[in-house]
């Protein structure tokens, strides 16, 4: 292993991508059925690949090679199995002992299983069973906010819309979902600046950008089709700048591997053509520094053969709040804006000059900005920036978060999130005859303490992996074992299952690559990806198992079990997903004529306000913030960490030991550090290290046995990955405004591991 080693690193992509690819497949005993599958991922027959959120060239062009695509969906179609007798051999406490990646390897979930105390082992339960004992529990509650019903970005439109029909006919708002740990720091900026939770582009912008800004993320192993938009505008000539701590490979060099002459030695694509690692958390005092040398060049007139820098016309028409950033531009100081972004006053010149020379520019983002205290903020920098010259709502520029979970933004879209607007809930209670509860409800962070405090006794999940996924590992372990009832809806064997109420449940359901029978015969369900185009998925996968149900089943027949005077023909509804759609129709905008939109090939764009200038915030204009630069205190022992995705995981799901464009093989326990830091700390490449975060009440938490690794990231900065690591996050440390754990800036010391 040598991080730091001088020979020419290969591009990301490439021949490694085609033997990961390959051994991937074996690995899960698929090699002939795999192609098969392959080859109708994200085709307009096919189901959309579990992977990412990255739009599909129009979900009608030609199968687009993706490793981490295949990967996804080999784990689903594997050809393992986890059966009653998987279960009749290896007791919960057993099974507790074993790595994440143990757990998943063992396959697909076969049977709903039931825990027994007296055996200490999961065991087979009926469907009948399970439903009517989870309803029973769910009625004997001293109230309806007893219950919170987590969601996973994986579970379809159709599924997520029954099950926040359920929830709220059953009487909370309390739903937590992935998206309080990913994209809410971007909702809640981007709803305050330009009126929509939603990115402003669609894939067709990045062939007419001059230049992309990426900031906070790392495409080459997240979403990697996204290196396909970025190959192709690197290669016309439009400046792709990049903002990270650390030189992400597919950031630099990507090789296609359907274009032979990628495949060539030494083959591929440049493609950042500026790299600015700066450290941790310092986005937003780069952003304030880019604009700072745009205010001033507007205002001496320099950079004249430029025709404009800052578009007044624009600001004039579409904004509110230009003067107040002015001032706080002209007023922050270059010396801070250098401390606090780690990159010198040259080089924040360098890419505002790169921004101001380019007509049409989209930022770009993800974890690397969401996941920090300040995330909110930061994430206004990059809007305010985009509306200095006019970049929204025209072609080849706007915002772009880039979102996780192929579907976690279509989940929203269909009403799953903790603080319902007062008229989609009207439109709900009209349509359906419900209800709904009015208050807001809990979200990830806000259960887990009502868990904790014991005001929450029922956990139900809809996908994920909420033990291994959340902050503050021991503290939320404990808070979901103090429960009456946990449940999750799963594919595959998770921490979560193991870390069990006093009753607990595991219901296997459908994947996405499989054939889905109902009533009224095989059913599609949608997704939405991250630039709002909505799509049809159908698998034709053999179910995993014939006890098998599909999500919007066992939401259906939960549902029946648990509210048998509703309004609401469930069995009904779940017998034909057309129905679904249509009350999705009736309830939700956008969705006009939504059965027959679906069926069209590519299906059919949502619509933004936004990129239509109709800006629906409070002013009815853009909106430009001021925000302070963060405060951070400087303390030589205490270095910043942020967790990080493995090139062989998806989120806590690990495929395998390797992160091969970090040239990390074999394990996971590694922390990168820069080879001053290691000398200054007296320490040694290959030492053993625990992890300590101590938080604001001095309480300690720790990650024991991390392996030293050199690595070229900036002083005071360590990376490790997610979620080995998520035990250091105090459950109370969150981004301001949006309650997302601060995964991605945790302070730690280092102390030598006992041998
Ligand atoms: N194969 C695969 N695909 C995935 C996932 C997966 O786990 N595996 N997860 C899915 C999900 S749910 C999500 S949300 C996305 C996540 O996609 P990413 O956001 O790309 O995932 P992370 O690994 O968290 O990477 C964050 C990046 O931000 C950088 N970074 C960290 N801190 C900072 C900072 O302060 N400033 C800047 N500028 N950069 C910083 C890191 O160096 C890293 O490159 O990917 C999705 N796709
Ligand atoms: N420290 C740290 N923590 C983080 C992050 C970080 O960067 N650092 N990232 C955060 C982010 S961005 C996210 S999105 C969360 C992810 O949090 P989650 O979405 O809760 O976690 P996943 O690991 O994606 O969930 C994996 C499980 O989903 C189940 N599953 C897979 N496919 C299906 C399906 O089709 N249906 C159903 N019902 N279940 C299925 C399988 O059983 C599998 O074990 O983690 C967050 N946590
Ligand atoms: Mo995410």
């Amino acid at each position: 292993m040598s991080q730091n080693s001088k020979k020419s690193k290969p591009a990301a992509g490439g021949w490694g991508s085609l033997t990961s690819t390959a051994a991937q497949l074996v690995s899960q005993g698929i090699p002939a059925k795999g192609a098969a599958t392959l080859l109708q991922a994200n085709q307009p027959e096919g189901f959309d690949c579990p992977g990412c959120a990255w739009p599909d060239p129009k979900h009608t062009s030609s199968f687009e090679f993706c490793e981490n695509g295949v990967k996804a969906v080999a784990w689903e179609a594997t050809s393992r199995r986890v059966t009653p007798e998987f279960f009749a051999k290896h007791s919960v406490t057993e099974l507790r002992g074993k790595t994440d990646h143990f757990l998943e390897s063992q396959g697909r979930l076969t049977h709903p299983m039931r825990y027994n105390p007296a055996t200490d082992h999961y065991e087979e339960v009926s469907w009948d069973a399970l439903f009517a004992d989870i309803g029973a529990e769910l009625q004997g509650l001293d109230t309806p906010d007893q219950a919170a019903f987590y969601t996973s970005g994986r579970t379809s439109n159709e599924a997520a819309f029954l099950y926040q029909l359920f929830v709220r006919d059953f009487g909370t708002n309390n739903m937590p979902d992935c998206s309080n740990m990913c994209h809410e720091s971007s909702g809640v900026a981007l709803k305050e600046t330009l009126g929509t939770g939603k990115g402003t582009v669609t894939l067709d912008d990045f062939d007419e950008a001059d230049a992309i800004f990426i900031f906070g993320q790392n495409p080459g192993t997240n979403h990697p089709r996204m290196l396909t938009s970025l190959r192709k505008a690197a290669k016309r000539g439009a400046r792709i700048v990049t903002f990270n701590p650390i030189r992400e490979r597919g950031l630099e060099k990507f090789a296609n591997p359907k274009d032979p002459r990628d495949m060539m030695p030494g083959g591929g694509t440049n493609i950042s053509s500026h790299y600015f690692q700066l450290k941790i958390g310092g986005d937003l005092a780069a952003l304030k520094g880019m604009m700072k040398a745009m205010l001033e060049w507007d205002e001496t007139g320099e950079r004249a053969a430029n025709a404009f820098i800052v578009d007044h016309a624009f600001i004039a028409e579409h904004t509110h709040g230009f003067d107040a950033l002015a001032r706080d531009l002209r007023a922050a100081s270059w010396a801070d804006i250098e401390a606090g972004s780690g990159l010198s006053e040259e080089q924040l010149r360098e890419a505002a000059s790169v921004y101001c020379d380019s007509d049409r520019a989209i930022c770009t983002w993800a974890m690397g900005l969401t996941q920090h205290t300040h995330a909110v903020a930061t994430i206004q920098q990059i809007t305010n920036l985009l509306l200095l010259r006019g970049n929204v709502g025209k072609p080849g520029a706007g915002a772009c978060p880039v979102r996780g979970h192929s579907n976690v933004q279509g989940d929203r879209t269909v009403g799953i999130t903790e603080k319902p607007e007062q008229p989609y809930l009207n439109r709900l209670a009209e349509t359906f005859g419900i209800a709904p509860p009015r208050t807001h409800g809990l979200d990830t962070v806000g259960t887990i303490e009502a868990m904790a405090r014991g005001d929450v006794k029922l956990f139900f999940a809809m996908g994920g992996n909420f033990a291994a996924a959340t902050p503050d590992t021991a503290f939320t372990e404990a808070a979901l074992a103090s429960c009456r009832l946990t449940a999750h809806v799963s594919t595959k064997l998770n921490r979560s299952h193991l870390v069990h109420g006093e009753k607990a449940y595991i219901l296997p359901c459908l994947g996405r690559t499989e054939r889905d029978d109902q009533a009224a015969g095989p059913q599609a369900v949608t997704v939405e990806d991250s630039m709002s185009m909505v799509h049809a998925s159908s698998g034709t996968n053999r179910p995993a198992s014939e006890h098998l149900l599909s999500e919007p089943m066992i939401v259906a027949r939960l549902a029946a079990a648990a509210l048998p005077e509703s309004s609401v023909d469930w069995l009904e509804l779940a017998s034909n997903y057309d129905r679904i759609r249509d009350g999705i129709e009736k309830t939700i905008e956008g969705f006009g004529d939504y059965n027959r939109r679906i069926r069209q090939p590519g299906g059919f764009h949502l619509g933004n306000s936004a990129r239509d200038r109709h800006w629906k915030t409070e002013t009815s204009k853009a909106t430009f913030v001021v925000s302070p630069l963060p405060q951070t205190e400087a303390r030589q022992d205490v270095l910043t960490l942020m967790t990080v995705r493995a090139h062989d995981q998806y989120n806590t799901t690990v495929y395998g030991l390797n992160d091969r464009y970090r040239g990390v093989f074999g394990q996971r326990r590694v922390l990168f550090l820069n080879t001053k830091e290691i000398e200054r700390r007296g320490l040694r490449e290959g030492l053993w290290v625990d992890l300590q975060s101590t938080d604001r009440k001095g309480k300690t938490r720790e990650a024991k046995r991390f392996k030293i690794v050199a690595y070229d990231i900036p002083d005071g900065c360590a990376a490790a990955y997610f979620p080995e690591t998520n035990g250091l996050v105090p459950v109370d440390s969150y981004a301001v405004g949006s309650r997302t754990p601060t995964s991605k800036s945790i302070p730690i010391t280092l102390h030598l591991s006992k041998t």
